[in-house]
């Protein structure tokens, strides 16, 4: 069978109810005007990450961050099929324009299992970005609100995410801080 052919397009990545369900009474983010989960904005709509936004400029809009290289569809579906094995782990937000039918926004939350904490779990926030044409419609907002209160309502007891300094001060409306003595370091093997 093709890719693409296999009936799997619209899959969410991760139960869409979960994402729908989610409580933000107790989020303190303002929009102005108000936008939420389910309706971020005329025109579009924001759901979990399905195969078929490969042809939606899924990757085309990750490039918008960082470096993507070339990634096939398989190579996409395979990634695709490996998060999707790891239940509770890759939660992957979209905003598509349901109009264009492109992907015009995504952040991810991450789950990472631990043993500490009382066998605990922690968020990651990851690749957040909102194409530039969309900008300046509380997408980025909407999406960060979204994923720190599906980290809490998934249980983690902590959420991290790696800013540049210019980022901090948007990042801390989240009740993000940069703790005191952590710091974040990294040592690069790849340039893709
Ligand atoms: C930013 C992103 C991080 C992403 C990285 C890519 C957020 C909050 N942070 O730090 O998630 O993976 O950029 O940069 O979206 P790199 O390709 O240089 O690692």
């Amino acid at each position: 069978m093709e890719p693409g052919q296999n009936g799997n397009e619209n899959k969410p990545i991760f139960d869409h109810t979960v994402l729908y369900n989610l409580d933000f009474s107790k989020s303190t983010t303002q929009y102005n005007p108000a936008v939420s989960v389910k309706d971020p904005g005329e025109g579009l709509c924001m759901r979990p990450l399905c195969r078929g936004d490969y042809d939606k400029g899924y990757m085309s809009l990750l490039s918008q961050m960082t470096k993507v290289g070339d990634v096939s569809r398989e190579e996409f579906e395979a990634r695709f099929s490996a998060m999707e094995s790891c239940p509770d782990s890759y939660y992957i937000v979209v905003i598509e324009d349901v109009m264009t039918k492109k992907v015009i926004g995504s952040g991810t939350l991450v789950i990472e299992q631990k043993f500490i904490r009382k066998c605990s779990s922690r968020g990651r926030i990851e690749d957040v970005v909102v194409h530039n044409q969309y900008r300046g419609r509380q997408l980025v907002k909407l999406l960060m609100d979204t994923l720190m209160v599906l980290s809490y309502q998934l249980g983690c007891y902590k959420v991290s995410l790696e800013s540049e300094d210019d980022r901090l001060i948007f990042y801390s409306q989240f009740g993000l801080i940069k703790e005191e003595g952590q710091n974040y370091m990294c040592r690069r093997f790849k340039e893709m």
